[in-house]
């Protein structure tokens, strides 16, 4: 038996890492990676945590400024008494409304402290089953067809097990035809559109039937989970679910309406990996695959969304591409991909540790909230 948690204090620590190069969808132009880390001191020993929000809202509600501010004055104050385990943050927390990000980084770094204090994974407590997983890559819009095709043929050679490439109107069809006929129709190819087309776009996204794409990710609005249901019926190519996600309640809905085939499984979207994995088991329990999205996080959130993509519903591969493809250093060791596929983090709690130069170098600013007694 173990003590309950007592969490003393919390670093928050916004850091950038810088891109290689912009990454630009259909909401924006990403020139740098800012996110916050959450690392606290308890009476077990220390944990990390990462709140995977942009630097603006203009993914979900949630940016660096407001995460700090929640973080601070509204989430760890909830958890200023004992916490029996990391399945009672969310409830500690479900008086704050929204915020999942931000959540999503507080149980993730109790999830870390009390898994290393009790020598288990994450990978293990989540109940994975692979060792490794299937990686695919993410390809931002381009200015140019070649521009584009360079890319892609760059991260075949590399060997990632599925290409993903953005859309939005004015860059669908023709960079997916251009790519198909390039590099033929053997190659593991989805779209995501990150919700930047209407209902009334149906015919348009019809035509991307023809070159036999795993999957359509977010074609429509966040909230709309009856117009997707309806493009679903004009549509051969499956659709997938992401921003519309939120909870495992968000999911029963869209399966019952037939919103979606595919569901994105992003922690931080849907308030940490326990919230996550209920998805993921409702999801397989009605015969909808699962795959685990990506915000371009660093190497800590990179370490737990390896761990749950060895779930036995990740059927396809995830957004999980090792952070040296999106940046020049990490604050982490960077996880090796080969074969298209990255070993799970087999080491306690999130198995991975900081990496005190990395660290440094990204972190832009810090504060220390004291939490309990
Ligand atoms: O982490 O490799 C990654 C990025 C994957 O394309 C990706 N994520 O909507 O699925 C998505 C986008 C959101 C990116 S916001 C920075
Ligand atoms: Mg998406």
């Amino acid at each position: 038996m173990i003590d309950p948690i007592l969490i003393e204090r919390a670093e928050l620590r916004v850091i950038t890492l810088p891109l290689h190069r912009p990454f630009v969808t259909s909401f924006g132009v990403q020139r740098e990676r800012e996110l916050v880390l959450v690392r606290l001191f308890t009476n077990l020993g220390e944990g990390w945590g990462e709140c995977p929000s942009l630097a603006e809202p203009v993914y979900t509600h949630e940016f660096t400024a407001g995460a700090l501010a929640v973080l601070r004055d509204h989430l760890l104050p909830r958890l200023a008494g004992p916490i029996a385990g990391p399945s009672r943050v969310a409830p500690a927390l479900a008086g704050v409304k929204g915020h999942r990000a931000a959540k999503s980084a507080l149980e993730m770094a109790v999830l870390d402290v009390w898994l290393r204090a009790r020598s288990t994974s994450l990978a293990d407590h989540l109940g994975a089953e692979r060792t490794r997983v299937a990686v695919g890559v993410s390809i931002g819009i381009h200015e140019t067809i070649p521009g584009l095709l360079a890319d892609v043929e760059k991260k075949i050679a590399e060997g990632y097990a599925r290409i993903k490439l953005k859309i939005r109107p004015g860059w669908d069809v023709e960079p997916v035809r251009a790519v198909r006929k390039r590099f033929g129709d053997d190659v593991p190819l989805q779209v995501d559109a990150n919700a930047a087309y209407a209902l009334s776009d149906a015919r348009r996204l019809a035509e991307l039937d023809e070159f036999g794409l795993l999957l359509v990710e977010q074609p429509l609005a966040e909230g709309d989970l009856v117009q997707h249901a309806e493009l679903a019926r004009r549509l051969r190519t499956p659709l997938c679910l992401d921003e519309s996600i939120e909870s495992v309640h968000d999911t029963a809905a869209a399966i019952a309406l037939g919103s979606c085939r595919i569901v994105n499984i992003k922690p931080g979207r849907v308030g940490g990996y326990l919230e996550a994995r209920r998805i993921h088991d409702l999801a397989r329990a009605n015969g909808v695959a699962v795959w685990c999205g990506g915000l371009i996080e660093s190497g800590f959130g990179r370490a737990a969304n390896l761990a749950l993509a060895g779930l036995p519903g990740f059927v396809l591969p995830g957004d999980t591409s090792p952070s040296l493809h999106y940046f020049p250093f990490d604050v982490t060791a960077p996880f090796e991909m080969a074969d298209g596929h990255i070993d799970v983090p087999a080491g306690p709690g999130l198995g991975v540790e900081p990496d005190p130069e990395g660290l440094g170098r990204a972190t832009a600013r810090r504060e220390t909230v004291v939490v309990g007694r």
